[in-house]
């Protein structure tokens, strides 16, 4: 549970049972793109030379190369919907920001380990060849653990990394630390650290990581579609994996319907444009209160389902006492009440009750009001307020928490699963992976802590850890500087180990950050292979290599290859195979697994010539799948994994651990700090809603695509008018945002998208320290983390709290300081 969750939960979809009955044929048309497998060996001879096809995170393309230089990435057919973003891919490889050659901090190659350990983030580095920066790495590697053990390496290196089933780097990081005798691992991610810890109390299962009801289903049955603090047309332009947009499909469909949708969001986001959707601006952070108001409208005038609560749930009558102002706070949760809170007028609240019950309601959550402090509170209350109307497992009713994450709803192709690099290699002489690995996890968001406080114990879902001495960071594929909340406090706690390595194509925040920089090479450098649509397993594309690695970057296959063979693993990492084998390897045990369920695929070297994409066709019981449907039947037979089988609205699990922070119930807790609180010391909440034109801070290095959205050079913030005026800022002016935590330069967008009293500086762009390396600096650039709470969400999920952050705005009028965010550090 929560271990690592993304990459394991295609092959969870291919084991879900489907409702066989009811049609949704009628709403087939709509997914037209799922036609039958494309005849590869006929595509292969139409391409033009030069086009090649590969894949992404933003989708599968063909490449177009000119003069040997990647120029272009163009859609392939079966994208109905790609995303702007594609256009930023050729420029991402030839970017300014690319890592050349191994480097190393001067302090730290002169001195050694335990250099002056202040000086990393600003000190210069040194270009050294990859012999010696491979001997670096293991002698320093080797000494660590035979100081310190293993338990003084953190390799649980978070992050999106890049798409392909071979060069995985986080699993190749895995793999060689297993060989060299293990790491300390991190659990749950920063998506859905509070709700993916909840979710299996509450409902016995991850929730969040699981298919949808059918976006057919819910276009043929739903009568009004909720969008809970969800921006789906967004968000879905990405996947975990590759990404093939039928959310988008699905989203189409139901504007052509006309489906009723009412959106509750702070800002007016693109989906809601597209969909024409009412528009509900409340407070942020307040979305419990808002729920507890409407089920206490449904309760009071007897709108919610007994019956429903009687048979699937647990624990309702406490939850009603608590709502009915009968509990030890003796608050009756009105929609009066809620209005005082949520800012949202109580006769609205009392409407949304009534409509929510006289139709089909499907109420679809985003995961930014879990990833606030409280966090657990939101999912379980929607839970909660879905039971009281009683319409779960039915078509088109219930709730999804994965709408708008990588296409979630997209009817599950029969397809099989392709198997990956895993963090295990083989045994080895000399390596040590058999005893020792999995040595602990830490909750991920509490990496400052840990560096912070080695040797403290925290509570953690019933359960206790104790932090780890860690004395070496490795990471790869993800960008802790960009995406951990409270930068400066990270600052402090980066100078704690002795050593820190980083793999990256660019020069990220992070990798400006460490003692040991090198170069990996891009997707687009290499082959590999991978699958599309971790909920619809619609494609499969062979990935092939587009260029020539650039400049001395290497993947990161052979490099911790060369690592672990130093280190005298042998070929413990590579097994003796090469690239092109292992991806042979992955592609022949999906035939396998296709030949034994009668899916037709060509063999492997057909499908790799073809230079076309696999695409694979769901069934009708796909089409028609309801979640929770097999459980609404079949109650006793099919019961939840919650302790007593049922929803469980109230917890023993939960009430047995004893936190304050996580009640027993859904509760409406005050966040730590929140724009409603009496005395709140700043009038401003910053939200940080992820970007249209990247992942996270990914393409960030894309100079095409940040010209289209940065305002002065520098990430936009989103601000109202009317708070605009009250401090004489104008659209496109320099401004400083600031809190306690620190302080942001970004791009005024003046703007009535977004309510007043809320700001939005979206997450992912990359940090730029005025002073580099010192804590406490101005970000020049605009990183919405400098100001995010640095806090557990409870001590239940100890999740995120990048959503929790108040702050203030001026115009900026100290001096000129140019973004150097984008350029290497001085002497790189
Ligand atoms: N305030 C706030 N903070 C947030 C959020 C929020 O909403 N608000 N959202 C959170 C969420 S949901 C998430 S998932 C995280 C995301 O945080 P991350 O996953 O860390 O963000 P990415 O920018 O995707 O980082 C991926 C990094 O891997 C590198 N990379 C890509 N491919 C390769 C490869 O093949 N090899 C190597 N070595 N490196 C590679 C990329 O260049 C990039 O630097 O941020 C979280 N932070
Ligand atoms: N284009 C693009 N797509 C992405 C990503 C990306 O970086 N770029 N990241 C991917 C990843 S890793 C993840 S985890 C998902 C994240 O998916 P989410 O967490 O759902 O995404 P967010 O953009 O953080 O928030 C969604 C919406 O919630 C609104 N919101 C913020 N605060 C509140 C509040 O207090 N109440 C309510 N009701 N609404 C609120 C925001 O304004 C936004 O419109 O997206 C994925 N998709
Ligand atoms: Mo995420």
């Amino acid at each position: 549970m929560g271990f690592q969750t993304k990459s394991t939960q295609g092959s969870s979809l291919s084991r879900r049972r489907f409702l066989q009955g009811s049609s949704a044929l009628a709403a087939l048309a709509a997914f037209g793109g799922a036609s039958v497998l494309v005849p590869a060996r006929f595509a292969a001879a139409q391409e033009a030379f030069g086009s090649i096809l590969s894949g992404s995170h933003w989708g599968v393309f063909k490449a177009i190369v000119e003069d040997g230089k990647f120029v272009a990435a163009e859609p392939v057919a079966a994208d109905k919907h790609p995303p702007e973003m594609l256009e930023g891919l050729p420029d991402s490889v030839y970017s300014a920001s690319r890592i050349k050659y191994p480097m190393v901090r001067a302090g730290y190659l002169k001195n050694g380990p335990q250099a002056n350990d202040a000086a990393r983030g600003s000190e210069e580095f040194v270009r050294v060849s990859w012999d010696e920066a491979i001997n670096l790495v293991a002698k320093e590697l080797q000494r660590i653990k035979d100081e310190h053990g293993n338990e003084a390496i953190f390799g649980g290196s978070y992050g999106w990394k890049s798409v392909g089933k071979l060069h995985n780097c986080r699993n190749l990081l895995g793999r060689m630390l297993n060989l060299h005798g293990g790491y300390i691992n991190h659990t749950g991610d920063y998506s859905t650290g509070a709700s993916q810890v909840i979710m299996p109390h509450v409902v016995g299962r991850l929730e969040v990581y699981e298919q949808q009801t059918a976006w057919p289903v819910v276009v043929e049955n739903s009568e009004l579609v909720v969008l809970w603090g969800a921006n789906p047309s967004i968000t879905n332009k990405i996947d975990w994996i590759l990404a093939e947009h039928g959310g988008m499909e699905g989203l189409e469909a139901l504007k052509e319907k006309g489906t009723r949708v009412i959106a509750i969001d702070p800002m007016r986001s693109e989906t809601i444009d597209y969909l024409g959707a009412e528009w509900i601006a409340p407070r942020p952070q307040t979305d419990v209160a808002i729920m507890l108001g409407i089920c206490h409208t449904l309760a009071n005038e007897g709108l919610h389902d007994t019956d429903f609560l009687d048979e699937y749930t647990v624990g309702y009558e406490v939850f009603e006492d608590y709502l009915m102002g009968n509990a030890a706070d003796g608050i009756e949760k009105t929609p009066e009440w809620a209005e005082t809170i949520s800012t949202i007028p109580a006769d609205v609240i009392r409407q949304l009750a009534r409509d929510f019950a006289e139709n089909r309601t499907m109420l679809m959550s985003g995961w930014s009001m879990q990833r606030m402090d409280h966090g657990e509170q939101a999912h379980w209350t929607l839970v909660t307020l879905a039971s009281m109307l009683g319409q779960i497992g039915l078509p088109g009713g219930g709730f999804g928490l994965s709408y708008h994450y990588s296409n979630g709803g997209t009817p599950t192709a029969n397809a099989p699963i392709l198997p990956g690099i895993t963090a295990t290699g083989k045994a080895v002489e000399g390596a040590a992976w058999l005893e020792k690995s999995g040595l602990a996890s830490i909750p991920l968001a509490r990496i400052a802590d840990m560096l912070l406080n080695p040797g403290e114990t925290i509570d953690f879902n019933g359960g206790k850890v104790t932090y780890p001495d860690i004395k070496l960071i490795y990471w790869v594929g993800g960008n802790p500087f960009v995406h951990h909340q409270d930068t400066n406090r990270l600052v402090k706690a980066w100078q704690k180990p002795e050593t820190v390595i980083v793999h990256d194509m660019v020069w990220t925040p992070t990798a400006k950050f460490a003692d040991i920089v090198l170069p990996a090479n891009t997707s687009y450098e290499r082959n590999d292979i991978e699958q599309g649509g971790s909920y619809s397993l619609r494609l499969m594309a062979g990935m092939h290599k587009i260029v020539d690695p650039l400049f001395e970057s290497r993947s990161d296959f052979d490099i911790f290859n060369a690592i672990s063979k130093k280190l005298g693993y042998g070929d413990g990492l590579d097994e003796g195979k090469t690239e092109m084998q292992w991806i042979q390897q992955f592609y022949d045990a999906a035939y396998d697994q296709g030949r034994a369920r009668r899916i037709d695929m060509p063999a492997f070297n057909e499908f790799w010539d073809s230079n076309e994409p696999l695409v694979f066709e769901p069934d009708e019981a796909a089409m028609n799948y309801v979640r929770y449907a097999d459980y609404r039947e079949q109650p006793l037979l099919e019961p939840l994994g919650t302790p007593s089988g049922k929803i469980e609205i109230f917890s023993r699990a939960i009430e047995n651990m004893n936190y304050d922070d996580c009640p027993p119930h859904p509760t409406w807790m005050e966040p730590v700090e929140w724009t409603g609180a009496e005395g709140a010391k700043y009038p401003l909440h910053i939200n940080s809603a992820h970007s249209k034109y990247r992942l996270h801070s990914q393409l960030s290095a894309a100079a095409n695509l940040r010209e289209r959205y940065t305002i002065n050079g520098r990430e936009p913030v989103w601000i109202n008018p009317e708070d605009a005026d009250a401090r004489g800022i104008v659209d496109g002016d320099i401004v400083r945002v600031f809190n306690d935590r620190g302080a942001v330069l970004v791009g005024a967008m003046v703007t009535d998208r977004i309510r007043e009293g809320v700001i939005c500086i979206s997450e992912g762009g990359w940090y730029d320290p005025a002073e580099r390396g010192q804590p406490g600096s101005l970000d020049k650039y605009g990183s919405a983390n400098v100001l995010a709470v640095d806090k557990g969400t409870s001590r239940l999920a100890q999740g995120n709290c990048g959503h929790t952050a108040i702050g203030d705005v001026e115009k900026y009028t100290g001096e000129t300081l140019p973004v150097t965010a984008f350029e290497p550090p001085p002497t790189a």
